[in-house]
């Protein structure tokens, strides 16, 4: 069987789980080859108190150009740490013919993550037209497309509308992801045979680092063939039993959900 390949441009987080550990967990026990760009390198992901963070901008362009000449059956990226590394990023892809996975990964719960400015902002929403899959929050949607951040708990209609905006200046196909719902968590897929409804458990807990899995899920299975619905299937059930096995141990939130023992499941779908 042949490997997919997928370079996985993200920052390199050593401790709470997110971004490369788990873009790399993920799609090897997938099935998928990872093969990772750091952006940056960090102590700690940004949702800790302290951490220590060193851009990867000026080494990153060598990198991906040392890349030309390499295959790839898609790209992936998550957090980007400059302005001018989101640029890179853009080029590399116009350097690729292959399925683009944009992860605009730029905040939570309303808010910008702390290294995120309005400038990446606006050059998040330029990459966002050269994805050919999306999968922001609810915050990023709202960032992406300059509207009112109204909580999670949006309806399905509020849901609908910010995809319609966010298609205006996208081809891609959407995931909006983490619409809360009473007990359910919602994540929406926009694509050719229109919207469709994915639901899963929900705890009423912000982890860290679950948008990571998630977009790692979905770009796993469908480079692996899947269809996207399906993608976001596997993905919400794979983050619900992660989260259940999570609030049984006394982890705080901000370390992520406890995957590790489940990987494995993702190797056996
Ligand atoms: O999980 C998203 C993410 C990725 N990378 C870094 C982060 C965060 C969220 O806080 O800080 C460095």
């Amino acid at each position: 069987m042949r490997i997919p390949r997928a370079a996985c441009i993200n920052d390199l987080s050593g401790f709470g789980r997110c971004s490369l550990t788990t873009a790399i967990a993920v799609l090897s026990a997938s099935g998928v080859q990872a093969c990772p760009v750091p952006t940056a390198v960090l102590s700690k992901h940004t949702g800790f108190d302290h951490y220590v963070f060193r851009d990867l901008t000026d080494s990153m362009m060598d990198y991906m150009d040392d890349w030309n000449d390499i295959e790839f059956d898609g790209i992936y990226s998550g957090f980007l740490g400059s302005d001018s590394q989101i640029q890179a990023v853009e080029s590399f892809i116009k350097k690729h013919d292959c399925c683009v996975v944009v992860d605009p990964v730029m905040g939570d719960s309303g808010k910008l993550y702390a290294t995120y400015t309005k400038q990446m902002q606006e050059e998040m929403k330029r990459l966002a037209d050269c994805a050919d899959i999306l999968t922001p929050n609810i915050t990023e949607i709202c960032f992406l497309t300059d509207s009112e951040y109204c909580g999670e708990d949006i309806s399905p209609e509020q849901a609908i509308e910010l995809i319609k905006k966010l298609r205006k200046r996208t081809q891609a196909r959407i995931v909006l992801t983490g619409i809360a719902r009473d007990d359910k968590m919602i994540n929406m897929t926009y694509d050719s045979s229109g919207i469709s409804i994915s639901e899963v458990k929900r705890e009423n807990k912000v982890f860290s680092g679950t948008g990571d899995i998630f977009s790692s899920i979905v770009c796993a299975f469908t480079l692996r063939g899947r269809s996207l619905h399906e993608s976001v299937n596997i993905a919400g059930k794979f983050i619900s039993s992660a989260i259940e096995r999570t609030v049984t141990s006394d982890t705080s939130l901000t370390e992520g959900v406890i995957f590790e023992p489940l990987l494995y499941k993702l190797g056996e779908i």
